[in-house]
């Protein structure tokens, strides 16, 4: 089973998961880093203030990525390390960095694809209302201009946000991660001003870099109803509508589905004059990422969405506690296309965490290239089905800081040794090589 000609190969991580050097070279703090200096947050105590050494060891990185044979490297800038007060000065050593890192993937032939915001906004920002203040989508523009102006001749693709949903669902109403608030009200806000941001980049990297491709990375998990009963069918329904076309249609149909707006009742967002106009800005493609499903039930006490997931017991499950469902990947794939027409998508996050352990100098982490491999089918049974998939980043490239899990999940290829920063290919690993370099899986082979 083969993928296309030029199906981009790739693995995805992000700054603050991967870079540590949370306050080196005039980087100022994100939110991340205060979310993770305030205990009881973080499982163990865990922080990102080294976490894989990422900033000092990009070049070793980048010789293992060429060592997997891979086309291509999805990673985030940390906005505060160019801009450590989220607007103003910019820090020349923080642009620098990402400057360097782009020119090591350039030299190994590995094509670069920047994830603007992935979640660690300045603290400066924050404390100013933060993405509740309408005024941060005006500066998301204008730190990806900035950033764009240095890094535009070599960056593939642009992916403004990473997942508002999950941003906007674990940072403003369980309050798991920064900035750590429980307000549905400001989280629906939030959203707005979120894709305010993401139309707002999309319009500033078109106007800096002529021929960008531009887009953004969603969480897409389809939603199955837990029975047939009606009230089990509407439950599913509402989930999708929130979890999915809230975040989704803004940046696919330029407009929020009212069904969902409706739903929302006293929870909707205050829009402004002009802001429907603004929040249309076509994007060339769509990024997807996906784990696993979600199967619903009726659940009135559940705010806004009256829906609870329900757990598929006697299914195997991953580290993360999620279901090991590969078709969640053809079926989510499939109504993109169906719905959103034919539009490119990327998928930009798919793998698992599993409990490794190091034997003999090796990971033999069968269950994850198990998972890899069954979600890998169901990726090309999408193409085969005609969605115009183009490429597969796995999450991720290493081992990293699972934010309020700390370092207790590993999803690497690569696993890494934290005391000594030592980097060790998994099995899975070699399998992905051998998938990236075959462009596909090699005749089935029994595992
Ligand atoms: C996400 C984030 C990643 C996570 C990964 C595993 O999708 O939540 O993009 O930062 O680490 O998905 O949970």
């Amino acid at each position: 089973m083969r993928f296309p000609e030029g199906f981009l190969w790739g693995t995805a991580t992000s700054a603050y998961q991967i870079e540590g050097a949370w306050n080196e070279d005039g980087k100022g703090p994100s939110i991340w880093d205060t979310f993770s200096h305030t205990p009881g947050r973080i499982l163990n105590g865990d922080t990102g203030d080294i976490a894989c050494d990422h900033y000092h060891r990009y070049r070793e990185d980048v010789a293992i990525m060429k060592r997997l044979h891979l086309g291509a490297y999805r990673f985030s800038i940390s906005w505060p390390r160019v801009l450590p007060a989220g607007k103003g000065a910019v820090n020349p050593a923080g642009l620098d960095f990402y400057d360097r890192l782009v020119d090591e993937l350039c030299r190994q032939s590995i094509l670069p694809v920047v994830t603007l915001f992935h979640w660690d906004l300045p603290q400066a920002l924050e404390d100013d209302g933060g993405w509740a203040n309408r005024e941060t989508a005006k500066w998301f523009a204008h730190f990806a201009a900035i950033v764009a102006r240095k890094l535009g001749d070599r960056v593939g693709l642009w992916i403004t946000l990473n997942e508002p949903l999950a941003f906007v669902l674990a940072g403003y109403i369980f309050g798991i991660h920064a900035p750590g608030k429980q307000d549905p009200q400001v989280a629906l806000q939030v959203s707005h001003h979120l894709n305010l941001g993401h139309a707002n980049a999309v319009r500033a990297l078109r106007e800096t870099v002529r021929g960008a491709r531009v887009g953004i990375t969603h969480v897409s998990m389809p939603v199955y109803p837990a029975s047939e009963r009606e009230a089990d069918l509407l439950a599913a329904r509402r989930a999708d509508g929130f979890v999915n076309r809230w975040f989704w249609e803004p940046s696919l149909t330029g407009r929020y589905p009212q069904e969902v707006w409706d739903e929302l009742g006293p929870f909707a967002p205050r829009l402004e004059a002009g802001d429907e106009e603004a929040l249309a800005a076509p994007i060339d493609f769509f990024g997807h990422n996906s784990y696993t499903r979600m199967v619903m039930r009726d659940e009135p006490s559940i705010p806004i969405v009256r829906a609870a997931q329900v757990r598929q017991e006697g299914r195997p499950h991953t580290d993360m506690d999620w279901e090991v469902y590969p078709q969640h990947l053809f079926d989510a794939l499939t109504r993109l296309h169906r719905d959103y027409g034919p539009i490119d998508i990327y998928i930009t996050e798919n793998g698992a965490a599993y409990r490794d352990e190091v034997q003999d100098g090796r990971v033999h982490d069968e269950q994850r290239r198990l998972y890899l491999e069954a979600h890998l089918r169901e990726a090309a049974r999408a193409i085969a089905a005609g969605v115009p998939l183009r490429g597969y980043f796995c999450w991720s490239l290493l081992d990293n800081f699972e934010w309020n899990f700390g370092y207790s999940k590993r999803f690497g290829l690569v696993y890494v040794d934290y005391p000594t920063q030592t980097r060790i290919i998994k099995d899975s690993g070699l399998f992905f090589a051998e998938v990236a370099t075959n462009h596909g899986l090699l005749a089935d082979k029994q595992p």
